[in-house]
C-alpha cells in the first residue's frame, strides 16, 4: 500500500518538515509497502490539495502533528473528507497526548499513540487484508484506547530517516541520535513520552543509538550528495557524557563537518564543551526559559542556578560555539517583576541569538494539567493559536496586555540587536522588518 504523508505548514516560512514520518517511510518502505510526501503550504486551497492527493492515489494519508498545527489540521482534513474518502492516520505530539478531541474531527479516522513504526505497518497490512482488529497503539475512531507495545529496542534496529519526507535544503542534514529525555520539566510535551509509556512491562523511554549506526547514516548521507552542516535534533545531546565524549573523537577523525545541538546547562561541563568545539560544533541552543530562580525551580521544575547560566554562556563563548538562548513569556505563577529578571539575565549572557516565546500549555505536560485543575485554561482552548504570541490563559495575578506588553519589549530588544549588527543608514529598516518578522514568528 501507498502512504502519503502530508505535512501541514502553518507559517509561509520554510523549516525543515517532521521528522516522525521519515522514520515511519523508512520502515514502511523496508516492510515492502510505498510511502511518499507532499507539503501543504499555509495558503493552499483544499480542493487543489485534493487533485494534487489524488495524483499520489494513496492507500491512506499520515499526518503528524504537533499543537500548533492542529486549527490547520482541522480546516485541511475536514475539507478534503467532504471531497476524498481516502483514509486519514494522525500521530505525534498532539494525537497522542489529545487522542479524543483529535478523532472527534470529521477526516481523521485513526490516531497513532506514540511510537508509529510498527504499529502504522501493522495498521498497513490489516487495510490491505481487509480486517482491522486491535492494534496496539492505533486507536480507531469509534474504539476505546488501545493497548501500548513497548518503545523500539535497540534503536539501531529501525532504517535511517527517509530524507525524500524532510524536504531538507542547502546540504543541511538533520539527525536524530536519540529518543527520550530524562527531565522533568513541566511545560515540555516531549517530557510526556515517559509518563505515556510508564507501566510496568515497558523499560524506561530514554534510548541512544550506537555511533556507529551514527556514523553510518552520516556515511551514506555524504554518498547521496553534499554535506555541509548537520543539526542533531536530539532534546538534549549532552546527557550522557561516555558517549558524547567518543561521539566527539570518532566525529572530528571520520567526519569533520560542522554541526549544532540542543544541550541543558547541567549537562554540559568546561571540558565537553572544547571537546565538542574541536569535533566541529558550531553552535548549541540552550533553553534558559526564566531568569527567575523561584520560577525555574517552583513552576518548571529546572533546579539549575542563574550563576550556572552565566558559567555555561561564557564556556560555550570560551570554546568558540555560538550560543542560543530560547525564553519563555507568561509561565503560571510567574509575576511582571519575574518576566523582567528573564530580560535582566539575556543582557547578562549576551547570546548571539534568542528565541522568546509566550507560554502555551501543551496537552499532557503537568503545566496543562495545572492550568486545567485552577481554571486558568480557556474552555476552547483547541479552538486558539498555539502560536506562542499572545497567551490563552486566564492568569490571576497577569493580564494578557501585561504579557503582550513583554513580548513587544523582546521584539524591541531583537530589533535594536540586529539594529547593531548593520549598518547606520539601514537601521530603521531592519528593526521595522525585524519587528515584523517577530509578530509571524
Ligand atoms: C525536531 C523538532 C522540531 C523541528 C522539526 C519539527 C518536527 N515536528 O519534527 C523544528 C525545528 C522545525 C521544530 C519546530 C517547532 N517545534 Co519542535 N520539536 C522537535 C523535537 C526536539 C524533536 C522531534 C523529533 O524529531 N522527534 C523524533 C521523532 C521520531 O519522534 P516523533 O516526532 O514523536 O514521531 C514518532 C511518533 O510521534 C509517531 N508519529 C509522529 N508522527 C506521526 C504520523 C503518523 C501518521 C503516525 C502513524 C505516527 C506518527 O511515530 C514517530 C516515530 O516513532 C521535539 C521534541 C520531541 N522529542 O518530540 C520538539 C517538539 C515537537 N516541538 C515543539 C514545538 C512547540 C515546536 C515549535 C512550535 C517551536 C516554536 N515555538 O517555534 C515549532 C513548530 C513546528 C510545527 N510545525 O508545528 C513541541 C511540540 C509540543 C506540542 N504538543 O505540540 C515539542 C514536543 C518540544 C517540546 N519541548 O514540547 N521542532
Ligand atoms: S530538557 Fe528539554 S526536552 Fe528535556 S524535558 Fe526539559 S524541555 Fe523537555
Amino acid at each position: 500500500m501507498k502512504v502519503l504523508f502530508l505535512e501541514l505548514d502553518t507559517e509561509s516560512e520554510w523549516a525543515v518538515a517532521s521528522l516522525g514520518p521519515s522514520f515511519l517511510a523508512a520502515y514502511l518502505r523496508q516492510h515492502g509497502h510505498e510511502a511518499a510526501f507532499l507539503r501543504v503550504p499555509a495558503d493552499r486551497d483544499v480542493a487543489e490539495l485534493a487533485d494534487e492527493i489524488r495524483a499520489e492515489a494513496p492507500g491512506l494519508i499520515g499526518v503528524s502533528l504537533t499543537t500548533r498545527q492542529w486549527l490547520r489540521a482541522q480546516q485541511v482534513l475536514g475539507g478534503l473528507r467532504r471531497i476524498s474518502n481516502i483514509p486519514v492516520i494522525a500521530g505525534g505530539l498532539h494525537p497522542t497526548f489529545s487522542p479524543e478531541e483529535v478523532l472527534r474531527q470529521d477526516g481523521i479516522d485513526y490516531v497513532c499513540l506514540g511510537e508509529g513504526e510498527a504499529a502504522l505497518l501493522d495498521l498497513v497490512n490489516a487495510m490491505e487484508a481487509g480486517a482491522i482488529g486491535d492494534i496496539a497503539n492505533i486507536w480507531v475512531k469509534g474504539g476505546t484506547r488501545p493497548k501500548l507495545r513497548n518503545p523500539i529496542e535497540p534503536l539501531d534496529s529501525i532504517p535511517f530517516a527517509a530524507r525524500d519526507m524532510l524536504d531538507e535544503r542547502w546540504g543541511v542534514r538533520h539527525i536524530s541520535t536519540q529518543r527520550g529525555c530524562p527531565f522533568p520539566c513541566t511545560y515540555c510535551a516531549a517530557r510526556m513520552y515517559d509518563q505515556l509509556y510508564d507501566t510496568p512491562d515497558t523499560t524506561s523511554y530514554g534510548r541512544r543509538r550506537s555511533h556507529g549506526n551514527v556514523l553510518a547514516e552520516i556515511a551514506a548521507l555524504r554518498e547521496e550528495g553534499p554535506l555541509n552542516y548537520i543539526i542533531f535534533l536530539d532534546d538534549t545531546f549532552t546527557i550522557h557524557h561516555p558517549w558524547v565524549r567518543e561521539f566527539c573523537k570518532i566525529f572530528k577523525r571520520e567526519v569533520g563537518v560542522r554541526f549544532s545541538l540542543h544541550a541543558r546547562v547541567e549537562t554540559v561541563n568546561e571540558t565537553m564543551l572544547h571537546e565538542l568545539a574541536e569535533a566541529g560544533c558550531w553552535h548549541i541552543v540552550y533553553g534558559v526559559e526564566s531568569g527567575s530562580e523561584r520560577v525555574r525551580r517552583e513552576i518548571m521544575k529546572r533546579s539549575a542556578t542563574n550563576q550556572r547560566f552565566r558559567d555555561v554562556f561564557r564556556w560555550t563563548k570560551e570554546a568558540g560555539i555560538m550560543a542560543t538562548a530560547n525564553y519563555i513569556i507568561g509561565t503560571p505563577g510567574e509575576s511582571r517583576a519575574e518576566m523582567q529578571e528573564t530580560i535582566a539575565l539575556h543582557h547578562e549572557l549576551q547570546p548571539v541569538d534568542f528565541g522568546f516565546f509566550v507560554f502555551y500549555p501543551y496537552p499532557g505536560t503537568e503545566l496543562f494539567q495545572l492550568c486545567k485543575a485552577k481554571g486558568y485554561l480557556p474552555d476552547d482552548y483547541l479552538t486558539r493559536p498555539a502560536n506562542h504570541r499572545q497567551s490563552i490563559l486566564n492568569l490571576p495575578n497577569v493580564t494578557p496586555k501585561d504579557i503582550e506588553a513583554v513580548f513587544e519589549q523582546w521584539t524591541r530588544i531583537r530589533a535594536e540587536a540586529a539594529a547593531a549588527r548593520s549598518l547606520p543608514e539601514h537601521r530603521d529598516q531592519v528593526i521595522a522588518e525585524t519587528r515584523a518578522s517577530a509578530m509571524r514568528a
